[in-house]
């Protein structure tokens, strides 16, 4: 017993010590450059101030994610006394990992912090720059290329959603609502970093010059499709842009992220591997363990959560009880931040931070990127039936991030409604012409389904490869015409 009471205190004494910023700003980082301002500009509590005052406030009712435990649990004040009681004795257990004092009144650690872990933004709901932020000035090139893609990944979705529902492909996915999360992020890091997504990220690949032909192609399932059509549309890789292939199974990525940022160790690279995870991805076994064996090999890899509020029907307030992910870094020894992630400039100067803090420290970040998936789950949801149109119409017009980034940028004298709609018009040509090609692409021939697993397939395979073509001539009316056999 004796033990567990000196790590209770032990454990509330280090997250007082960490919690301005989750250990950001006020350990390591500050020997990191892009820390340094962020350190000297800006106090922990001036940015507590801030996110209080935010027009995003935790407390607005079309905000999901819900606050309400932090404030009424009894248990939440007692974390407070724990960490301002003097010592009542001088005496420490000396354990491994370090020496842990002893007290000798029970007291328990409560399940949550009074106040929720701040979020990061740099830029207001109307696209103006916070006064006292900490923002560093990003080239018109560089905005102006995130901007544009983020309209192109908008286009990319209108379109290829309107082909599913004319049943020209089975299925797909929208990322609407985190154009943000998606390009800005993908435009902080290096051509050399292993990206291992989910699947609601097709930005980063699109930012890494993934063409409109090769995401037609695999949405199409055709000859030139790198998967060779063995994937459901929406499962992209690309082996020459360093992007895995996405996998249905939620977090199979994460533990795999991990062993490739080791690999880049070992390998002294100046990379590193960055994963994406949804809200609902981390409540699989596999976040928690990616997250403890980065932490304990210290593996260069950036976990970038996208909470968009919604795992398919699951609300967040079902899927975890602490106060979002943000704070799982922190029980795991990872530095860990929250951020805005429908503010571009705050999540591309955050995930730049991080990249930085992953390689020359050669350590795992956790970042948090509050969002909201405006769109349907998939092409086989309904998102109106589990939740509220306003709460929709509320993070698709007064928080679209698409709208709020362009307003900074029209604001820079960087863009106007000419190049707005040239730019719209020429994509949808593009988007046109690449979906009509893929169309009347041929389709993989039969024999792909057998193999690139086994050098020779074995007996059991080589015997459905024969079934399978006696069945299809027997019954040709009943499957496809347009693939070769
Ligand atoms: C291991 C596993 N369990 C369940 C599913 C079914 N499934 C597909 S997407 C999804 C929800 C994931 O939500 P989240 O991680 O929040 O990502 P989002 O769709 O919100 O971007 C579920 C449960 C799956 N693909 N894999
Ligand atoms: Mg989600």
């Amino acid at each position: 017993m004796a033990i567990w009471f000196t790590r209770s205190r032990s454990i509330a004494y280090y997250l007082k010590r960490k919690m301005s910023f989750m250990g950001i700003l006020n350990q390591h980082s500050c020997t990191n450059p892009y820390f340094e301002s962020i350190c000297s500009s800006s106090s922990s509590s001036s940015r507590i101030t801030d996110a209080e005052n935010s027009s995003i406030s935790c407390h607005s009712s079309a905000f999901p994610f819900s606050v309400h435990r932090f404030e009424s649990t009894k248990a939440a004040g007692q974390l407070d006394q724990l960490y301002s009681s003097d010592d009542e004795s001088s005496q420490s257990l000396d354990f491994p990992g370090g020496k842990v004092a002893y007290i000798s009144e029970m007291r328990f650690i409560s399940e949550s912090n009074q106040k929720r872990i701040p979020c990061y933004r740099l830029l207001n709901d109307n696209g103006e720059l916070i006064n006292g932020s900490d923002f560093h000035q990003v080239t018109e090139e560089l905005a102006v290329k995130m901007y544009s893609k983020m309209v192109t990944l908008q286009q990319m979705d209108t379109i290829f959603y309107e082909a599913q529902r004319q049943g020209r492909i089975s299925f797909y996915l929208t990322s609407v609502g985190e154009e943000a999360a998606n390009i800005a992020s993908a435009a902080a890091l290096g051509a050399d970093d292993v990206v291992l997504p989910q699947y609601r990220e097709p930005g980063v690949l699109l930012w890494r010059g993934f063409t409109l032909e090769e995401f037609a192609n695999q949405c199409f399932g055709n000859k030139a499709d790198y998967g060779k059509g063995r994937q459901m549309p929406i499962h992209y890789g690309s082996k020459k842009l360093n992007y895995f292939t996405v996998s249905s199974p939620i977090a199979t990525q994460l533990p795999q992220a991990v062993g490739a940022a080791y690999s880049l160790k070992m390998d002294k690279k100046d990379a590193c591997a960055v994963t994406y995870i949804g809200d609902g991805g981390t409540s699989e076994g596999d976040f928690h363990a990616a997250l403890n064996f980065a932490a304990v090999m210290e593996a260069p890899v950036i976990f970038i959560c996208r909470n968009n509020g919604w795992a398919i029907s699951t609300h967040i307030s079902e899927q975890f009880r602490s106060d979002g992910v943000v704070v799982k870094g922190q029980a795991y020894g990872i530095q860990s931040i929250r951020v805005d992630g429908n503010d571009a400039l705050a999540v591309y100067r955050t995930i730049r931070a991080a990249r930085e803090i992953a390689i020359s420290e050669q350590k795992p970040i956790l970042v948090e990127a509050l969002t909201y998936r405006v769109g349907h789950h998939s092409t086989s949801d309904d998102s109106t039936k589990y939740r509220p149109v306003d709460e929709i119409e509320y993070w698709k017009m007064a928080r679209n991030p698409v709208n709020r980034f362009r307003k900074w940028v029209e604001r820079n004298g960087w863009w106007s409604d000419k190049e707005e709609s040239e730019l719209r018009s020429s994509i949808r040509k593009q988007l046109l012409q690449a979906i009509q090609a893929a169309e009347k692409t041929q389709k993989p021939e039969l024999g792909n389904l057998f193999s690139d697993v086994y050098d020779h397939p074995p007996l059991n395979l080589q015997e459905q490869e024969k079934q399978l073509r006696e069945t299809i001539n027997r019954h040709s009316q009943d499957f496809p015409s347009d693939v070769p056999m």
